[in-house]
């Protein structure tokens, strides 16, 4: 047993000794892969040589021995097998294990010494038996030297076992031929060391060429990489550059041009910068960047959000969805932390401490010209900030400065509306709210389709009633022009229940018709026109009224 260790423990160091460090290393991996991955090629012919040996030994030996040879070979096939499949398993779970080499070196040594003991045969073989042996340890040698020459271990761990035992049986028989064959193996033996020697020198070479290709490869791509980032972030701060700022705003930009969703952006500078400079000197107001630009990026770090060095010790960020309030919160945390820094600057005008100030702008992509100009509502916003005493944040809010707008595009009521009789004048206000409210949603893009089918419902059901309800009054006041306006009221209700129908039948389309029916006809022409005409009727009455007083 101890001597088994000993014998390990050597075979242990060879194999070592031929796995070095680094390149090499990975050589021998590849080495190593290959051959597992070879493997069941010398396992079939090792099965196939050993069964043609033992057909041609059965007779002349005592067949039981060739048997149980026949066996042992066998049995070194399944141990083989068995370990091939382990080490497959464990390279594709794991990798390389450079002990695993050792180990299948050793089952390989078993193999081979099954065939040495194939060799001890030959001593009372029929001459048959005997070529057929001989040729089958060549051929076994000669097959090792492809399959295993990959791993001189495992190729030396074969052939050797393999052949000495049959050149030993071939020298020492006292017959000169087979002394002739004893020579003649042994030359062979050494031919196919040599010759596995430079085969495995030349896929070591082609390995290395490999790996060296792979290697110069990854540092192309490593130096590409890295000059990418130079060129696009800033050497003092790591925030991304000015460069880099003006290519992705102008992405964004056109992105939420087109999804119409808020952009913000924050201009941000610091205050009294120049004298810090100037009381403290350069290298201190280089590390207060650093920190200020710390802060910054400790916010403002998720995808797609940008925050850049914009120049000097100005920082800008790029807020895409974010909206105006969310954009206000960070701005205000960056504000605060830069000043809880409590970095000295007694030079200031603003604070015994570092502070910034900040300009930030909500914007929507579609109403702004470009992304320069996006830029300069919130430069304009910054220096407004300072304006106003630093250590602040000026803002706008664009996005609610466009529903503003929307919302100037409504119907006013006017006191010069009214026609004197309180239930119509409430139902013609109610009308104008109404119709604001479809308006808005026609207008708004973001409103569903069935927020703007219940306003304009709404409207054409109250449209009706105050018909009804303003023709009782005019016909309960004698009014003669009650019958015509009851006329025209009827028409235009057909008109707009027609349009009605025909926009739920024909989708979206009849709709903006409808909508400008309500607006040009039933508001403008009819309301605001028409109804004009029986106004003095109220305006008598109340005369008549107040002159019965
Ligand atoms: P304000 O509050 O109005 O912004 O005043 P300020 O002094 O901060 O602004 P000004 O534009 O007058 O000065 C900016 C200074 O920033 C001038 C320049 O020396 C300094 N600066 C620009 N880049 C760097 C840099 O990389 N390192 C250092 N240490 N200073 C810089
Ligand atoms: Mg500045
Ligand atoms: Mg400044």
């Amino acid at each position: 047993m101890e001597v088994l260790k000993q014998v390990t423990h050597v075979f242990k160091f060879v194999i070592i000794m031929f796995l070095s460090v680094g390149l090499e290393k990975r050589i021998d991996a590849a080495l190593f892969r290959q051959l597992i991955f070879n493997s069941p090629f010398p396992l079939i012919g090792s099965a196939i040589g050993s069964v043609l040996v033992a057909i041609s030994l059965i007779g002349s030996n005592q067949n039981y021995l060739v048997m149980i040879w026949l066996c042992l070979v066998f049995a070194t096939i399944a141990i083989r097998v068995w370990f091939v499949h382990r080490c497959q398993t464990q390279i594709e779970s794991s990798g390389f294990d450079p002990q695993a080499t050792y180990r299948y070196a050793m089952t390989i040594g078993l193999s081979g010494l099954a065939w040495g003991v194939g060799g001890f045969m030959i001593k009372d073989a029929s001459p048959i038996g005997m070529v057929v042996t001989i040729t089958a340890i060549q051929a076994m040698v000669m097959g090792a030297v492809l399959m295993l020459g990959a791993f001189i271990p495992a190729f030396l761990a074969f052939s050797l076992p393999a052949i000495f035992p049959m050149i030993f049986v071939l020298a020492f028989s006292g017959n000169m031929a087979e002394l002739v064959l004893a020579i003649y193996s042994s030359i062979f033996l050494v031919l196919m060391i040599g010759i596995a020697k430079r085969f495995n020198q030349s896929q070591r070479n082609t390995w290395q060429l490999t790996f060296e290709k792979e290697d110069l490869l990854k540092s192309l791509t490593d130096a590409h990489d890295h000059l990418a980032l130079l060129a696009t972030s800033d050497g003092l701060t790591s925030l991304a550059n000015r460069r880099r700022f003006d290519e992705v705003l102008e992405i964004e930009f056109a992105r939420l041009h087109r999804s119409r969703a808020p952009l913000s952006l924050i201009m941000l500078d610091i205050d009294h910068f120049k004298s810090l400079n100037d009381t403290y000197g350069h290298v201190i107001g280089d590390q207060c960047l650093k920190k200020v630009a710390e802060v910054f990026q400790r916010y403002i770090n998720r995808s797609p959000e940008l925050a850049a060095r914009y120049g000097g010790e100005e920082f800008a960020a790029i807020l895409p969805e974010t909206d105006y309030d969310g954009a206000i919160i960070l701005a205000e945390k960056i504000r605060a932390d830069v000043a809880g820094m409590n970095i000295p600057h007694r030079a200031s005008s603003t604070a015994s401490y570092l502070t910034v100030s900040m300009g930030v702008a909500t914007i929507d992509c579609s109403q702004t010209k470009s992304p320069v100009d996006a830029v300069a509502i919130a430069d304009r916003l910054l220096y407004k900030a300072k304006s106003e005493g630093r250590n602040r944040i000026a803002s706008l809010n664009g996005i609610e400065a466009c529903s503003e707008r929307d919302a100037v595009i409504s119907l006013i009521w006017k006191d010069a509306y009214a026609c004197g009789e309180p239930t119509i004048d409430k139902e013609h206000r109610e009308l104008f709210r109404l119709a604001n409210i479809l308006l808005e949603n026609r207008i708004k893009s973001n409103v569903d389709q069935s927020q703007f089918d219940i306003a304009l419902d709404a409207l054409l059901t109250h449209l009706t009633k105050h018909f009804a309800h303003e023709e009782s009054v005019l016909f309960s006041l004698g009014y003669e022009g009650a019958s015509a306006h009851a006329e025209r009221h009827k028409s235009l209700l057909e008109s707009a229940l027609k349009l009605r129908q025909q926009s739920i039948e024909t989708g979206e389309g009849g709709l903006g018709e409808l909508v400008e029916f309500i607006f040009s006809k039933v508001i403008v022409h009819h309301l605001l026109e028409m109804d004009r005409e029986f106004f003095g009727i109220f305006t008598d009455s109340e005369v008549a009224t107040s002159s019965n007083h």
